[in-house]
């Protein structure tokens, strides 16, 4: 017996304008527009219900890390469900599937790292992160330590707490954010926002903003600089190499915590396993989720540096926190085949040997030099193509999300899954990405970038 019934994409798209409030769109506007409904995916393919085949480009959304339909990850899952479908870790009981996970966890993460609590997503990871870190200054006999500093455009996911310290003005708006004790400097965005000063002298300027918000609200007031190593939602923005340095100079200084949403850029997708090694620096917190089980179930966690666990631990007695899928045995145990695989076939080797400087050295090649493109970024497997009216002076496009949303469906349109977000267009594709799958995205991509620049004349 088959647990769907058959139905037409008409029917599909139907079910969904009836029930249904997607994710950060205009729903009247897509019930209109009709959805794109996926029905299966395979390595970096997918297809769709009128049977329209797409390279994706962008790992579901930048988790798919190994590909989709790995049967290492659907055997892990099987095995599991069939052994232990569900326990917690309330009430003195833990179990197998969460601790092989944990072990696993800290054989790879750098050693000054030593505990985590896990959730069920990126949003409840950084849920969590304002609640340890208020948590561990009260304990470490700081209590007024409780203003978390982030960054405009910085994403952190969709709950009230993620979304204040996230700087989206637009989701702000929606429901009176940010809560109180959250605010924001700017982003290093070095193309829009640096002027006439060098990437290195924005890249420092851009710190010193943090420094003086930390003067401003009094360090001892200060408990956390929050931010990801590279801006992914907010524009996939790379930060000057000057900018990180900087950084944690001025969180040690002012003995602020520095808290790496790791949530996209972890698990291989810099070719190192978390993007904070690529910039090197050391965070005393890490977000984790979407790479860390390739998306195939839901997990997340908040990692703790030693100093912020031990504490906890030693000095904290109850914490008052927990939810009821924190661990989940299943997540867990795909979560740890997901890491194993990523092991076993070199996939972090690859991505920093080869596929990573394959794609970068390709976007450039077929970019560097286009009138609607004033710079590509990126490193690894992750990339941006900022278009631009001017090459010369970076004058940014007046309506430059309509026009990078148009090139996005370009890019559908030729069969390839791109995003645009503000004015560049991004991609993330799996890992286990081929040289000529590396090819066909990009050829596709300056399909869609043309396309779009003759719409513009
Ligand atoms: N932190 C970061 C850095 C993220 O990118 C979250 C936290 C929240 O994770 P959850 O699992 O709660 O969604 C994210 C999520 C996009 C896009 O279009 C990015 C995310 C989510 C949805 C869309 O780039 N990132």
């Amino acid at each position: 017996m088959t647990l769907y019934a058959r139905r037409s994409t008409a029917d599909y798209q139907a079910i969904d304008a009836a029930h249904h409030i997607n994710a950060f769109l205009d729903q009247a506007a897509l019930n209109r527009e009709k959805p794109i409904v996926m029905v299966k995916g395979k390595g970096l393919e997918l297809w769709d219900s009128e049977g329209k085949r797409y390279l994706d480009g962008m790992s579901g959304l930048w988790c798919t890390n190994v590909g989709y339909g790995r049967q290492e990850l659907v055997d892990a899952a099987t095995r599991q469900l069939q052994e232990l479908s569900y326990y917690n870790l309330f009430f003195h009981t833990t179990h197998k599937a969460v601790l092989e996970l944990s072990d696993q966890l800290f054989e790879l993460l750098p050693d000054h790292f030593s505990h985590v609590i896990y959730t069920n997503s990126g949003s409840e990871a950084n849920e969590a992160l304002i609640r340890t870190v208020r948590r561990y200054w009260d304990v470490a006999g700081k209590p007024q330590k409780k203003t978390f500093i982030a960054r405009i455009n910085g994403y952190h996911g969709s709950s009230v707490g993620s979304a204040s310290l996230g700087g989206f003005k637009f989701m702000h708006e929606m429901g009176d954010l940010p809560i109180p004790g959250v605010v924001h400097i700017g982003e290093p965005y070095w193309y829009a926002n640096g002027g006439a000063l060098s990437p290195a002298e924005f890249g420092r300027e851009c710190a010193l903003e943090l420094e003086r918000k930390i003067l401003e609200l009094g360090a001892d007031k200060v408990a956390a600089f929050v931010a990801e190593p590279f801006q992914g939602a907010g524009g996939m923005i790379f930060p000057p190499e000057s900018y990180w340095p900087e950084i944690q100079r001025i969180c040690r200084q002012y003995d602020v915590l520095l808290c790496a949403d790791e949530v996209i850029g972890g698990f291989g997708r810099t070719g190192e396993w978390f993007a904070h090694q690529h910039f090197d620096f050391q965070p005393d917190t890490l977000s984790i989720a979407k790479g860390l089980t390739s998306g195939y179930v839901p997990m997340g966690g908040l990692v703790l540096s030693r100093r912020i666990g031990e504490t906890l631990v030693e000095q904290g007695g109850v914490f008052a926190h927990g939810m009821t899928y924190s661990g989940h045995p299943v997540a867990a145990a795909v979560a740890l085949a997901n890491i194993r695989l990523m092991q076993t076939e070199g996939m972090l080797e690859r991505v920093k040997n080869d596929t990573g400087p394959y794609l970068q050295r390709c976007l450039r090649e077929a970019f560097d030099r286009h009138p609607l493109v004033g710079e590509v970024q990126g490193a690894g497997l992750v990339a941006a193509i900022q278009f631009t009216a001017d090459k010369t002076s970076r004058r940014l496009l007046d309506d430059e999300d309509a026009v990078a949303w148009r090139c996005r469906t370009h890019g559908f349109d030729e069969g390839i899954i791109i995003r645009s977000t503000r004015g560049r267009m991004i991609m993330a594709p799996a890992l286990t990405i081929t040289h000529a799958e590396i090819d066909e995205l990009v050829q596709k991509t300056l399909k869609a970038v043309n396309k779009t620049a003759a719409e513009l004349g």
